[in-house]
């Protein structure tokens, strides 16, 4: 991909011998992770071409996007409405902010004792090294935990940032802080892009990004077989390539995997036969932070499904699809984003419901809650969902856990030992 590439990162402004030491760290860990996984299915073939042009082919497009005057749209949280952007003309970009490049620019205008996700999306534009980064027009903030708050003015010395305010409640006036938000966005795009939002550009985007929402559905609600048609890593994966492929391509490629799957299924061929099949929850997983369910896996289990923001919580609400103006429309885009159970919020007793009926109906074993080191939100709130697992029965474990791999063999010892617990409960 190197040769191909350069004068195109040259162009954006890359430190080229950072990126190029970035890109060499990616191919080794790739293919220990995912290569190496038996009984993988066909259409994963897609998916590993994407991540080996991750900093190519979908870059290139961009660059086409934008000469031809669109604009590009950072964002690092699922609240960011996606059909907005694509109403106002725009590609919306989700940014991963999942290893420990940069730390010690980042650590220069952040605190060291924070976030490994926040120090990571600072990192990597201070460190140059992110394509999509460099992409962006504007970047998209939130103001949902008061980490990210904070760094948001901070990363707006260094490229232009909209915050969006995301209330801490969902009461009736928190909805109605949270539309006018939506409405303050799409003004904020269209004056950006140059482009007005039509009810036939919103009621499009809204079709668009919700069939990418529904065949992500389809390929979740086919994990609930048993075996498992694919495993938890290869699911993650995708979740992660939805933030920032081309939405029409990868509905269509999720949907031919599905097919594939769905032969599976019925002829009982699974990823594993055997071995507990565990919920994920907690923090979001970015590329390329696939640490967890790595051990989880290569420890004898399969992840059936994973609350989390690259995971259910980005795609399982639809928008409803029957707004009859633009301001009903915007309204029903506002209330699907606010049904989000991020740990931002108080009370957030719809997680721990989810949870719950997320163990019944995907058929599984136990669940690991995993929140990144230094989120006060997930931490906190994870003593909240021990209680509820507790009253029904159903068995946990908490890790904290960062960017770096000095805990692996720790987790994996942990992990292990859990799954066997289980394991025997169940025998
Ligand atoms: S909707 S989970 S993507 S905010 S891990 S930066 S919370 S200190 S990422 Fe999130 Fe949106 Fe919520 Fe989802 Fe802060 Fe915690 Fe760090 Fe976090």
């Amino acid at each position: 991909m190197t040769g191909s590439y350069t004068k195109m990162w040259e162009s954006l402004g890359l430190d080229l011998e950072a990126h190029d030491r970035l890109l060499q760290a990616i191919p080794p860990a790739y293919g220990e992770v995912y290569l190496n996984q038996e009984n993988r299915p066909k259409g994963m073939e897609y998916f590993d071409f994407v991540i080996n042009e991750i900093h190519g082919l979908r870059i290139q497009e961009l660059q086409d996007h934008k000469a031809g005057g669109g604009k590009v749209i950072g964002a690092f949280c699922v609240f960011v409405p996606e059909e907005i952007v694509r109403a106002a003309g725009g590609i919306c970009i989700g940014l991963c902010s999942g290893a420990e490049i940069g730390f010690d620019l980042a650590e220069k205008v952040l605190p060291r004792s924070i976030c490994p996700l926040i120090k990571s999306f600072m990192g990597f534009k201070l460190a140059r090294v992110c394509p999509y980064f460099e992409s962006c027009d504007l970047v998209v903030g939130e103001t949902t935990c008061d980490g990210k708050k904070k760094a948001f003015e901070i990363l707006s010395d260094y490229v232009p940032v909209h915050v969006m305010e995301v209330p801490q409640m969902k009461r009736e006036k928190d909805r109605s802080l949270w539309a006018g938000e939506v409405r303050e966005f799409m003004a904020r795009m269209e004056k950006y892009t140059g482009n007005r939002v039509t009810e036939d550009s919103l009621r499009r985007a809204v079709r668009e990004v919700n069939a990418k929402r529904e065949a992500l559905m389809r390929l979740a609600g086919l994990r609930k077989n048993s075996p498992a048609p694919i495993s938890g890593k290869d699911s993650l994966l995708i979740n992660q390539i939805a933030m920032y492929d081309d939405v029409g391509r990868f509905t269509a490629k999720v949907n031919e995997l599905c097919d594939e799957l769905e032969i599976r299924v019925r002829e009982g061929r699974g990823i594993r036969e055997q071995g507990p099949r565990i919920v994920i929850t907690g923090t979001p997983m970015a590329v390329p932070n696939w640490k967890v369910p790595h051990i989880i896996e290569s420890s004898g289990a399969v992840v059936v499904a994973e609350e989390l923001c690259t995971g259910l919580r980005y795609f399982e609400n639809t928008v409803n699809e029957a707004g009859e103006n633009l301001d009903r429309m915007i309204d029903y885009i506002a209330d699907r984003y606010l049904d989000i159970n991020c740990a931002c919020f108080t009370p957030n007793r719809g997680r721990l419901e989810r949870l719950i009926s997320l163990v019944d109906e995907y058929g599984a074993d136990g669940v690991i809650h995993c929140s990144l080191t230094f989120c006060d939100p997930y931490a906190v709130e994870s003593y909240r969902v021990e209680q509820a697992l507790r009253e029904k029965g159903i068995p946990l474990l908490k890790i904290e856990t960062d960017y770096g791999q000095g805990d692996s063999g720790q987790l994996k010892t942990r992990i292990e030992a859990f799954l066997e617990m289980i394991g025997r409960s169940g025998e």
